[in-house]
């Protein structure tokens, strides 16, 4: 499974994956793997995340309090480091500083990536990428959304989306964001799956803020999705 974004979301899922034995890869374009976490809320250093998501903190052994039911709050720097320490402890290959610029498609499947450094496409340099083949890939690039809308310019039209397109994010709605996240989290073409931010701006779901607790249960469902559909491949 080719992983795009070091964030929550995709953090979490590469996490799972690896923990379930799969050979997993995630590609960010910064040197820093963590994505949105590491400045909080405007920079204060601290995170929302919903009872909800309980579980994986403790998985992980990421600290909280218990400020206002149903929502906990964890340090930022402390919850950055730690999904990204115990995910490459589990088996996840963390390659940083590497843009995926294209995905591989053939006969309406996606196949795997188009790799370069990300240093070679920031300074605008003529040199040619490489190729990673995977099973599955999870677009977890954020608000961005760069991977489904590569697909959408190669096949306008044809993602399994409402209007086969980008639906676009909606406004912040903190209340709603968690489930609607967990339920924009799904294929959107065949072999390329959605999560975190991704999910809700492929879909049209709302922002949340700096509310986490639905970014990592987006990537824990990707990855349980993708296990699902590797155990039906096996048998
Ligand atoms: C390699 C890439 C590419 C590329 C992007 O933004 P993220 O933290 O993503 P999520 O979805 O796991 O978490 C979202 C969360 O941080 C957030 O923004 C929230 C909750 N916002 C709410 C609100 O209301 O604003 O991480 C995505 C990562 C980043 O590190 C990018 O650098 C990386 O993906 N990335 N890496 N190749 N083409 N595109």
């Amino acid at each position: 499974v080719a992983i795009v974004g070091g964030g929550p979301s995709g953090l979490v899922a590469g996490y799972v994956l690896a923990k379930a034995g799969k050979k997993v890869a995630l590609f960010e374009r910064k040197l820093s793997i963590g994505g949105g976490v590491w400045g909080g809320g405007m920079m204060f250093n601290e995170i929302v995340v919903q009872d909800r998501a309980l579980p994986i903190l403790e998985d992980f052994g990421i600290r909280y309090q218990r400020l206002q039911e149903p929502y906990l709050v964890c340090d930022a720097v402390e919850t950055a480091s730690t999904l990204t320490s115990r995910s490459v402890q589990a088996g996840l290959a963390v390659f940083n500083c590497i843009t995926v610029e294209d995905v591989l498609m053939r006969e309406d499947c996606i196949l795997g990536l188009v790799i370069n450094w990300a240093p070679v496409d920031r300074a605008g340099l003529h040199i040619d990428p490489l190729t990673v083949k995977s099973r599955f890939v999870i677009d977890a690039t954020g608000h961005a959304t760069e991977i489904v809308r590569v697909v959408q310019e190669k096949v306008p039209g044809r993602l399994i989306t409402p209007t086969g397109r980008v639906e676009g994010e909606k406004s912040m709605w903190s209340d709603r964001a968690e489930s609607l996240t967990l339920e924009n989290t799904r294929e959107v073409f065949p072999g390329l799956v959605v999560a975190g931010m991704a999910a809700n701006a492929t879909f049209g779901g709302p922002r949340m803020g700096p509310i986490f607790g639905g970014m990592l249960l987006s990537g824990e469902k990707a990855a349980h999705w993708i296990l699902d559909r590797l155990e039906e491949d096996e048998t």
